[in-house]
């Protein structure tokens, strides 16, 4: 089922303020167009290191109403096969070694060119100390992560023993918001959106691997991030999945006789992006885009390119993104597993 289909079904289901809620706690961006900056197309300004989306800006993807939590109340159980099960306090979490880092956060949902994609510096503590306090099981394979809300998802163990995986406390250097998981969520670098659960209350360990909400309506149990990148930015117009048509008149401010700038993102699972193609003809031939390097490869790779058109008329905008070992494929048709292909935009250039 798709994501907008159960909110929908949910909608028909319930009543009058409930309803509403529902709508406003789901999706109280759908209708937006996707945050992008302008200046990344000013061609004697270098591209940024990083791009953050403000959090005002930052997608929302909750299965439910936001969950208010009381932070001094707040408490995160290991329990489950373990043979010192404890909790902790957002204290406890505070007075952790913290480690900062920028990662891009995107729904699996999310169509090619969509909004459900942003990119924030995060802040919290490594959970793998946590984990070996609790004393696992030797059976011990999964842990269940569980929301205030209900929402829960799963990941095998060797995954979240990762040194880069941590209890998040901090969002664009400000506490996270209570959309965004207030007081801790847990962020697993290389998955999708699914994979980083808010308003984290508890880690059960389990002996056997098991599905999560919305992996149970059919997602990736994986959920790893694909490499693909999209273009963003033609000129003055943001582009996106439902707005890839740009009319561009020949003179002007913003006019195609002086060239036409093309912008975009580019993320993968965790490999560097190596390069950025794009074609101005529909695929038929590819340039090489300028981009930049983020030192982690779970942010989003920054990319320009100049176009310079011979000729007004109708032409088809492409871009796809290479790793050492993998170029993106230009149509993607499993859905369930996120959207990898290219997305199209449409350019008339006008006389
Ligand atoms: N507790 C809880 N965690 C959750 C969800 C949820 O509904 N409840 N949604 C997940 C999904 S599908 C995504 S894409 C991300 C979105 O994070 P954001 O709302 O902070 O952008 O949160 C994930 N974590
Ligand atoms: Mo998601």
């Amino acid at each position: 089922m798709k994501r907008r289909t159960l909110i929908q079904r949910l909608l028909q289901t319930s009543t009058g303020l409930i309803g509403a809620n529902l709508l406003a706690g789901c999706s109280p961006r759908r209708s937006r167009d996707p945050w992008f900056d302008q200046q990344l197309l000013n061609p004697t300004v270098s591209l940024p290191e990083h791009l953050l989306t403000p959090v005002s800006e930052f997608y929302v993807q909750s299965y439910g109403l936001p969950v208010t939590l009381d932070a001094t109340k707040w408490q995160l159980a290991f329990a489950g096969a373990s043979a010192q099960p404890f909790t902790l306090s957002l204290a406890d979490i505070l007075a952790a070694p913290q480690q900062t880092f920028h990662l891009t956060l995107e729904c699996i949902g999310n169509q090619t060119g969509g909004e459900q994609i942003g990119n924030a510096i995060w802040q919290g503590t490594p959970l793998s100390p946590f984990l070996a306090k609790a004393q696992l099981r030797p059976e011990v394979t999964h842990c269940i992560l569980h929301g205030a809300d209900s929402y829960e998802t799963t990941l095998p163990l060797s995954d979240l023993q990762r040194s880069d995986v941590c209890l998040v406390h901090r969002m664009n250097q400000a506490p996270l918001t209570p959309e965004h998981g207030y007081p801790v969520r847990l962020i697993v670098p290389g998955r999708f959106g699914q994979k980083q659960p808010k308003w984290l209350v508890k880690i059960e360990a389990i002996a056997e691997p098991k599905q999560g909400y919305w992996e149970r309506q059919g997602w990736s149990n994986t959920a790893t991030i694909p490499l693909h990148g999209v273009i963003r930015q033609v000129q003055q117009d943001l582009v996106w999945h439902r707005q890839s048509q740009v009319e561009l008149s020949r003179t002007g401010a913003t006019g195609w006789a002086e060239g036409v700038l093309i912008a975009g993102i580019a993320l993968d699972q965790a490999s560097p992006i190596q390069a950025i193609r794009v074609s101005t003809d529909g695929g038929k031939t590819w340039q090489r885009a300028q981009q930049n390097q983020p030192t982690s490869p779970h942010e989003w790779t920054l990319w320009r390119y100049l176009w310079r058109p011979q000729q007004a008329g109708q032409h088809t905008l492409l871009a796809i993104a290479q790793t050492a070992d993998q170029t993106q494929p230009l149509r993607d048709d499993q859905k369930m597993d996120g959207s990898a292909g290219a997305l199209k935009i449409h350019v008339n250039l006008t006389a």
